[in-house]
C-alpha cells in the first residue's frame, strides 16, 4: 500500500508538555515517526510517497474559520506579547464563565480555542499541522482513485481537535478532513473507526449531528482517562445523527481478548451501515507498555487487528494518531498495516 509522508512534521517540535505538574519533553515527539519509517524500511513494506497537493475544501467544512486563523497566528501573537516560553493556556471559558466574546489578547484567545493544557504551541506548529492535513488528504485521494488502502503517516495527530479547539496534541482533525473529503468526492456514507487509546472527542463532536458519517471509537473509559469529558457509551448522536455515533469505553487493564469483542461489534455496525469508504484513526497507544495509557495489547495483537479491519473489504485510509511507546511504535503500527494486507483478498 502507499504510505504518504512529509518531512514537514519535524516543524512540530515543542519542548514542553504540562504533565503531572511539571513541564516535560512532549510524549508526542518527532522521533515517533522515525521509528515508524525505520520499521517500514526494515519490512520493505509499502511505497513511501510525498503528499501531492489535493484540491479540497474539507478542512473549511469541519473547522471554524476563526479557529484556523487563530492557529496560523497564535505563535506570532504569543511572541509579540513578550512571553518567553511556548504558548500555553492558563485560563478558560467555563461552566461559570461562558464566553460571550472572543478575546483579542492571545492569552484569552488560547483559553477560547484550547481544550486541554498539556499541549503547547511552538514555532512551526501550525505549519506542521497543515502539512499533516495534506498527508491525510493525499492518502485519501489515492484511495478515492482506486487503491484499496493507504497509510497517511500524519503528525501531529488530529482526533482530539474539534471544530474550534485544539488539545491532546492535536490541532487539525486529519481523520475528519479525510472523511469529509470522501463525502465531497461522492462517497455517500463514510465510517470513521477510531482505535486510538483515547476517545476521539474532536471527531465525534464534528460529526455528532450527521447521519452520513458514522463515528465509532474504542477507548479508555473517560471516567478514568483523557479526554475525561466525552466518550461515554450513552453518547449516540443527536438530531439527524442519532444512532450514528458509537462509543466503546473500556476499563484499565483491558486485554486484546476483550478489546477485540468491541472491535468485532464496531465492525458489524460498520457492515450494517454499508459505507463506501472507511477512515481508521490509527493510534497504537493501546499497547501494553504505552507510558500514558492503560490497555494491554501486545505487538502481535496489532497484526490481528489489521486483519479484522481488512475483513470489511472496504476502501480504507489509515490516518496516524497516537502511540507513545516510541521504540515500539514502528512494530505496532506496521503490524496493523501488514495484518491488513495479509487479509486482502
Ligand atoms: C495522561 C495525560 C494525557 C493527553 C493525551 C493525548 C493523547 C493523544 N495522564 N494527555 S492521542
Ligand atoms: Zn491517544
Amino acid at each position: 500500500m502507499k504510505i504518504i509522508y512529509s518531512e514537514a512534521h519535524r516543524q512540530r517540535a515543542s519542548k514542553t508538555e504540562l504533565y503531572g505538574g511539571e513541564l516535560v519533553p512532549p510524549f508526542e515527539c518527532p522521533e515517533r515517526v522515525d521509528f515508524i519509517l525505520k520499521r517500514l524500511s526494515d519490512k520493505n513494506f509499502g511505497t513511501i510517497l510525498d503528499p501531492h497537493p489535493v484540491v479540497s475544501s474539507a478542512v473549511h467544512k469541519i473547522h471554524d474559520a476563526g479557529y484556523l486563523a487563530f492557529l496560523n497566528t497564535a505563535w506570532d501573537e504569543w511572541q509579540a506579547a513578550g512571553f518567553k516560553g511556548e504558548a500555553m493556556v492558563t485560563v478558560w471559558q467555563s461552566r461559570s464563565m461562558p464566553a460571550t466574546h472572543i478575546p483579542d489578547f492571545i492569552e484569552g484567545k488560547l483559553g477560547y480555542y484550547c481544550l486541554a493544557a498539556e499541549t503547547s504551541i511552538s514555532a512551526g506548529t501550525a505549519e506542521a499541522a497543515w502539512a499533516s492535513l495534506g498527508v491525510a488528504l493525499a492518502g485519501t485521494d489515492h484511495v478515492l482513485k482506486g487503491d484499496r488502502a493507504a497509510f497517511a503517516l500524519c503528525r501531529p495527530p488530529g482526533h482530539h481537535a474539534s471544530r474550534d479547539q485544539y488539545g491532546g496534541y492535536c490541532f487539525i482533525n486529519n481523520a475528519a478532513a479525510a472523511a469529509q473529503h470522501m463525502r465531497d468526492q461522492g462517497l455517500e456514507r463514510v465510517a470513521i473507526l477510531d482505535v486510538d487509546f483515547h476517545h476521539g472527542n474532536g471527531t465525534q463532536a464534528i460529526f455528532y449531528d450527521r447521519a452520513d458519517v458514522l463515528f465509532l471509537s474504542l477507548h479508555g473509559d473517560p471516567m478514568a482517562a483523557f479526554p475525561h469529558f466525552l466518550g461515554h457509551a450513552d453518547e449516540t448522536g443527536t438530531g439527524a445523527g442519532t444512532n450514528y455515533n458509537v462509543n466503546y469505553p473500556m476499563p484499565a487493564g483491558t486485554p486484546y481478548s476483550e478489546w477485540r469483542q468491541a472491535l468485532d461489534n464496531a465492525l458489524q455496525r460498520i457492515r450494517d451501515f454499508a459505507p463506501q469508504g472507511v477512515v481508521v484513526s490509527l493510534g497504537v497507544d493501546t499497547f501494553e507498555r504505552d507510558p500514558i495509557s492503560f490497555f494491554k495489547l501486545t505487538s502481535d495483537d496489532f497484526t490481528d487487528m489489521g486483519g479484522r479491519i481488512s475483513g470489511l473489504g472496504l476502501p480504507t485510509v489509515f490516518v496516524m494518531e497516537g502511540g507513545y511507546a516510541v521504540e515500539e511504535i514502528g512494530v505496532n503500527t506496521v503490524n496493523v498495516l501488514m495484518g491488513f494486507e495479509a487479509q486482502v483478498s
